[in-house]
């Protein structure tokens, strides 16, 4: 018998995930949410006083909403391969200003991209919803007393080594299954701190200690961590990888991130983290779009 449209349209249905915090009710499932990248951080060109990188990095949370973002992740340290760590009292002053103003102007929620509790402390009084560890509670041991006294959502990244030694020479027998007993493990360490689980996102770190085979194995294989039962966010925003499939710089990789971020939605992601929120809010319509007319 020929299933009825709307029978395949229920049984095609990514699973439906609630987020919910404190001042935060988020719904995944029907439409995978777009996390625009907000770096507050000094860059070569700039040489301005601190109002005016603040200013402008308003302006950029702005214009991320207005082309679709749903989520803004605000970041005041460079997270890069072999970046030397900030103090947080100058991670606080990059990004408390920026989370203050976007907090009360902006409509759409704010995580903060950050592995120190004092940051996270200061962006979450200052307005910020969501905590974006890459360390997944590991760095600093204030970090999941603080989730579970906020109740706060937490971003579990997964990363072999640290960010200044990570990319030296990743070594896994099976990324995947080691990337999902390391969810498990992270999981089991949070729910003990007082986490409840369902404030919990997982993320496979595509770029963090890992080779170019690595992330697009992790990619291909993304459905793996569904078992999981929690959402999955991914990042692989103009990263080295696509640069090195394609023989591309960072500038060039637009392409290459929306191949990225299709493959993903179509293996389950439920959050993307991207520079170019315009061009993959349309990927991620139109991948939506196609995978309603699935029949398995
Ligand atoms: C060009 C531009 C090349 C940016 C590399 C990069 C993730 C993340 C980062 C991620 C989560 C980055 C903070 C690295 N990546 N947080 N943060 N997941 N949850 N590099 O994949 O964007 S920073």
């Amino acid at each position: 018998m020929t299933p009825q449209p709307s029978q395949r349209l229920v049984e095609n249905s990514p699973p439906l995930f609630h987020l919910q915090g404190p001042g935060l009710n988020l719904t995944f499932g029907p439409r995978v949410l777009i996390m625009g990248i907000l770096n507050v951080t000094p860059d070569s060109f700039s040489d301005g006083g601190l109002f005016l990188k603040t200013d402008d990095a308003i302006r950029r949370a702005e214009a991320l909403v207005e082309e679709g973002a749903d989520l803004i992740d605000v970041g005041g340290e460079s997270s890069r391969p072999g970046a030397d760590p900030v103090p947080a009292e100058e991670e606080i002053r990059r990004v408390v200003p920026v989370i203050e103003h976007l907090s009360k102007r902006l409509s759409v929620p704010i995580s903060i991209d950050t592995s120190k509790a004092g940051v996270a402390l200061r962006a979450i009084a200052a307005g910020a919803r969501i905590i974006n560890d890459i360390s997944a509670l590991r760095f600093d041991p204030e970090m999941a007393p603080l989730a579970a006294e906020t109740g706060a959502p937490v971003v579990l990244m997964h990363m072999q080594g640290t960010p200044k030694e990570m990319q030296a020479r990743p070594v896994y027998t099976d990324v995947v299954r080691e990337i999902t007993a390391f969810f498990k493990s992270r999981i089991r360490f949070a729910e003990r701190s007082g986490i409840a689980r369902d404030r919990i996102l997982l993320d496979p770190g595509i770029g963090f200690g890992k080779t170019t085979e690595h992330n697009l194995e992790i990619l291909a294989r993304l459905s793996e961590f569904r078992s999981l039962g929690r959402p999955v966010l991914i990042g692989p925003s103009r990263k080295s990888f696509i640069g090195r499939v394609l023989d591309l710089p960072a500038a060039e990789r637009l392409e290459g991130t929306a191949a990225a971020v299709a493959a993903g939605i179509l293996h389950g992601a439920s959050i993307v983290r991207v520079h170019d929120v315009r061009a993959m809010v349309r990927v991620a319509r139109m991948v939506e779009a196609i995978e309603r007319f699935r029949h398995d």
